[in-house]
């Protein structure tokens, strides 16, 4: 459905910079809208046939219903172009040929119409924008905004604007309205002289809503008609800020605003201030009062000239988009604000979207809500931007979701991509209508200038329920599998999956991609489990499923703990990511509709894979599993006696004689540093029965001893000594110090127990004098 305004409308017209910058990040996506098979229809040259484009059904037979307003009609050939509305058979169309409706207008270019009305046809513009009732037997509305009435031709030639009602079988008797026109007005009504009813229009079960921009010199109105009580509402002009050349009636849409069974009426005036305006107004008795307005925020953004009404977030209430196509930031890249409905006409702004920000998109130029086409069950919505890519055009689709609207859009259609000669497409857009029958909401596309509309089918979308089934927690203290003498850790991982949807096909193929400790992997860190496969570690493997729908398939794998884990704290996160294999369709195809091949649902632009997670078994008493190391000790000189005091040359080797105890939880990754200078030389360590201690120098003045991997139990102790050389002190420090201190990766609440200080003095045997103390 698509309102415009193109030849009156007043365009900001600035200077531009020749030389600008811009960059454009583009994400492309890929989703449910296929681009293979689209179905191209074209009207005749220079027609602006696709200005208005609108997706219909009658019985079994879909029609795609284009409006060109430029077009020679042949009911009316003696009309000079007054534009016309075509119909387009989807299905047994293979030549894909579209044919004028006949609207019943009669060949003259001119026309009675009441006791002060003579219609002039000529440039009317019918199919400037059509409208639809929403439901099977739905009718259409198709207005012409330039329909003149020349009653008064010698004073003032007056465009009223022309809409008609078409039955839903697109034939036989339509319906005529000249909402602007009042038989009883004997001269000129500057009320709604210049009205131009139609210019934008919205069809409901009973309503028929008409935008008139040009009433009250450009203020602008709507004209809202009941089909049954066959009368109008009146606008309550107080309810408006009467400004000239608001252009109120630019746009208008109709949706559930205050309540699910009660239908408001919204219409946008883009040019209400500079910046424009949109309001909702709600029905009252016989008349339309304002129970909600909202203002744009960029003075010539065009704020308002396009509306959405689409209940994004499925509570019932409708929601409310609102385009401003010509909202710059360096020129005109568009952009759409969202109102979620909370009820009681309250709307509350819930964000902007901007598409790529592209330079002169008009991003906004056309917002349409186009059914659920992924079956998630939140209705989507497409947004043109038809100026984008130099003219080429393009349209986005986003979709609603629990919140509102996923802020990222799914998938971009480029108009060249598409076809390289369509220009503006995206200018009018229409979907809701499941067109070849493959239970997805289908959308079609205008690009006026190329005098084309585009209709692209949306692909069934499978969704993949993944589990991943780990132990609770894996004992490391025993080993679990054995390989030849190896003792090993190990254990399974039990991959399942399952898929549904709307009309898939009996069988698919999957293909996925287990990885192991993927956090560690996403931190370039190595990997502590893996998994084996001829005869190497690897810590991803591929697999590939073939699985029948609604049928649960598992696959289980064994994973191993490697030797030397240090980090038993953090959780071991498993990934499943997964794609689409081939397939074979199977069924009915036809020639020209052939059937599309499945994509897997949309993760709201995140990788599509599943997660889950295991821990290394703890022992904990405590909440935070925190340790207390200890550590006691003294510095032993070899063949003196215990003296605070060192005789430099004397003593050939010192001992650090250590015990370190564990008066916490379970400490892991536990290690004893030791500082020195440089004079004195690590030989050995040598510890009791216990085992568990291994040293290793890290710098010649840095040894490490680790202790009890994989973890120190609680209430354990160990006794060890390390022994290093003296021979070689210089005698230039009058102290020798070993600053030893214990750590482990658990939490310590005190630390002060964790540090020793081992020192002596020495003096000098030949220097007695040199003593300093
Ligand atoms: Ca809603
Ligand atoms: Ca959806
Ligand atoms: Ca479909
Ligand atoms: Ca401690």
């Amino acid at each position: 459905m698509r309102r415009g305004m193109a030849p009156l409308r007043i365009r900001k017209t600035g200077v531009h910079n020749i030389f600008y910058l811009y960059l454009s990040i583009s994400v492309a996506y890929s989703y449910n809208i296929d681009l293979e098979h689209p179905l191209v229809f074209r009207g005749p040259n220079s027609s602006f046939f696709g200005y208005s484009v609108l997706e219909h059904y009658h019985d079994n037979t879909r029609w795609v219903i284009v409006g060109a307003p430029r077009a020679n009609s042949t009911y009316s050939s003696s009309v000079h172009s007054p534009g016309a509305v075509y119909k387009c058979r989807i299905h047994s169309n293979p030549e894909r040929r579209c044919t004028e409706m006949d609207l019943g207008r009669g060949n003259k270019p001119r026309e009675s119409c009441g006791k002060t009305c003579q219609g002039d046809r000529n440039d009317e513009w019918m199919g400037v924008s059509l409208a639809r009732q929403d439901r099977a037997d739905g009718r259409i509305l198709a207005c012409a905004h330039r329909w003149k009435n020349v009653y008064y031709d010698s004073e003032h030639i007056l465009p009223h604007g022309y809409c008609s009602v078409i039955p839903p079988t697109l034939q036989g008797r339509t319906k005529p309205l000249i909402p602007c026109y009042e038989d009883y007005k004997q001269k000129y009504g500057e009320e709604h002289g210049s009205c131009q009813a139609g210019i934008a229009g919205v069809f409901t079960e009973e309503l028929v809503v008409m935008g008139a921009p040009g009433s009250y010199y450009w203020t602008g109105t709507i004209k809202v008609y009941n089909l049954s009580s066959d009368s109008f509402y009146s606008l309550n002009k107080d309810d408006v800020d009467s400004h000239r050349y608001s252009y109120l009636g630019y746009a208008v849409t109709a949706g559930h605003f205050s309540s699910p069974d009660v239908v408001d009426v919204a219409a946008g005036a883009p040019q209400h201030d500079g910046s424009g305006k949109v309001y909702i107004f709600k029905i009252d008795g016989v008349s339309l009062v304002k129970s909600f307005q909202a203002s744009g925020k960029m003075m010539g953004s065009y704020f308002g000239s396009s509306l959405c009404a689409v209940d994004l977030n499925q509570d019932g209430l409708s929601d409310l988009l609102v385009g401003a196509p010509m909202h710059s930031q360096l020129r005109d890249e568009g952009q759409v604000s969202v109102y979620l409905s909370k009820g009681n006409g309250v709307m509350e702004e819930a964000g902007v979207l901007n598409g790529d920000n592209a330079f002169n998109a008009h991003f906004g130029e056309c917002i349409t809500a186009i059914g659920d086409i992924d079956d998630d069950g939140y209705q989507d919505v497409a947004i043109g931007a038809p100026k984008e890519d130099d003219y080429g055009g393009a349209v986005y689709i986003y979709h609603g979701d629990a919140t509102g609207i996923i802020s990222k859009y799914s998938m971009k259609l480029s108009g060249r991509s598409v076809n390289p000669g369509l220009q503006m497409f995206g200018q009018s857009i229409s979907g809701t209508v499941d067109m070849d029958g493959n239970g997805y909401a289908d959308i079609t596309i205008g690009a006026f200038v190329a005098d084309s509309v585009v209709l692209l089918r949306s692909r069934p979308v499978i969704t993949v329920d993944v589990s991943i089934f780990l132990p609770v927690s894996i004992n490391i203290t025993v080993p679990q599998c054995h390989e030849g003498h190896q003792n090993l850790n190990c254990f399974n991982i039990t991959v399942c999956m399952r898929f549904r949807g709307r009309q898939l096909p009996g069988q698919i193929e999957l293909l996925y991609n287990l990885t192991a400790d993927v956090d560690k992997r996403q931190k370039s860190q190595p990997s502590r489990v893996y998994f084996a496969q001829s005869g190497s570690q690897i810590s991803q493997m591929s697999r590939q499923l073939s699985l029948a729908i609604q049928q649960e398939h598992c696959q289980r794998h064994t994973a191993y703990v490697k030797k030397d884990v240090k980090d038993v704290f953090t959780a071991i996160t498993f990934e499943v990511a997964y794609s689409l294999g081939k397939h074979v369709l199977t069924g009915h195809q036809e020639r020209d509709l052939p059937a599309l091949t499945p994509v897997l649902r949309w993760r709201k632009g995140n990788k599509i894979a599943v997660r889950n997670e295991t821990w290394f078994e703890k022992n904990c008493l405590s909440d935070d599993c925190a340790a207390d190391l200890r550590l006691h000790g003294k510095l032993l000189l070899s063949g003196l006696h215990v003296k605070p005091h060192l005789a430099l040359g004397g003593v050939k080797n010192v001992s650090l004689n250590l015990t370190i105890s564990n008066a916490g939880d379970d400490a892991y990754d536990t290690n004893i540093y030791f500082n020195f200078t440089r004079e004195v030389f690590y030989i050995n360590f040598w510890q009791k029965e216990e085992k568990g201690i291994a040293c290793g120098l890290v710098e010649l003045d840095f040894l490490k001893c680790s202790v009890g991997f994989p973890f120190m139990r609680a209430q354990t102790k160990y006794h060890f000594a390390v022994i290093f050389d003296t021979s070689q002190l210089s005698g230039k420090n009058d102290t020798l110090q070993f600053l030893v201190q214990a750590k482990s990766a658990n939490p310590e609440h005190r630390l002060s127990d964790n540090i020793l200080d081992l020192s002596v003095h020495w003096f000098m045997r030949q220097t007695p004098l040199l003593l300093v103390w």
